[in-house]
């Protein structure tokens, strides 16, 4: 069993107290302004932005720190044009067959179909997959929740970066893992499309919750 890793000063935290109300909404409203985006425009994406947002995505917290994410960045035209066609062969069945009519209900006020033109608009894929225990790595702990963190912070950092994304799960996705050349022990989590939106792109107009729904103090 190893043994207890070398401690070191924590980073400091030295926003003033004055602060810390406006840059948390800063941040919030700027969040606020996010939205999942289904039509890309063929604009690329600036040099390095996959890479650094990976790298921010990287730094999440995770169940004993296993790290337990691998992130395939797809900018091959073909290759997203495979993942393309499989995804929309699952989601045919899904839409044709699997999902229940209660699913199929709660998608409708969002107008999904099978077709997922996003997967070859889009100019980049951001591939998130769950490492699971293998020849090289140990044995995770809480899995989801931390790949679903580190998601949280590759979305919020492609944000930032003025890039948009969709959070999309084809159903079921084990495809992924063949096409992109991962082994059995990563298992497909998510697949983001990342660019900018075309002119002509739209969104429902959904409102979210107020903050008496959400937050309950006690
Ligand atoms: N995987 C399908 C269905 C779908 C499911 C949920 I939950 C959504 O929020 C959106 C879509 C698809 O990608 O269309």
């Amino acid at each position: 069993m190893p043994g207890p890793v070398d401690r070191q000063p924590a980073p400091t935290y030295d926003v003033p107290a004055e602060e810390a109300l406006p840059r948390v909404q800063e941040l919030a409203r700027d969040l606020a302004r996010r939205r999942t985006i289904r039509e890309f425009a063929p604009t690329p994406i600036p040099d390095g932005v996959l890479e650094w947002a990976v790298r921010a995505a990287a730094t999440a917290p995770s169940g004993a720190h296993v790290q337990p994410w691998r992130f395939v960045v797809v900018e091959d035209p073909e290759r997203r044009r495979a993942v393309r066609e499989a995804a929309e062969a699952e989601e045919r069945e899904f839409y044709d067959r699997r999902a229940s009519e209660e699913w199929l209900d709660a998608l409708a006020p969002l107008g999904t179909d099978w077709h997922k033109p996003f997967l070859t608009d889009a100019p980049g894929l951001v591939v998130v997959f769950e490492v699971h225990q293998g020849p090289d790595s140990p044995k995770p702990y809480y899995v989801k929740e931390s790949v679903g963190i580190a998601v949280g912070f590759l979305l919020a950092a492609l944000h930032r970066a003025g890039l948009a994304t969709l959070t999309h799960t084809p159903s079921p996705m084990r495809f992924l893992g063949p096409l992109l050349g991962r082994p059995a022990h990563e298992r497909p989590f998510v697949v983001i499309p990342v660019g900018y939106p075309a002119p002509d792109a739209t969104v429902p107009a959904l409102t979210r919750k107020p903050l008496d729904d959400v937050l309950v103090r006690v």
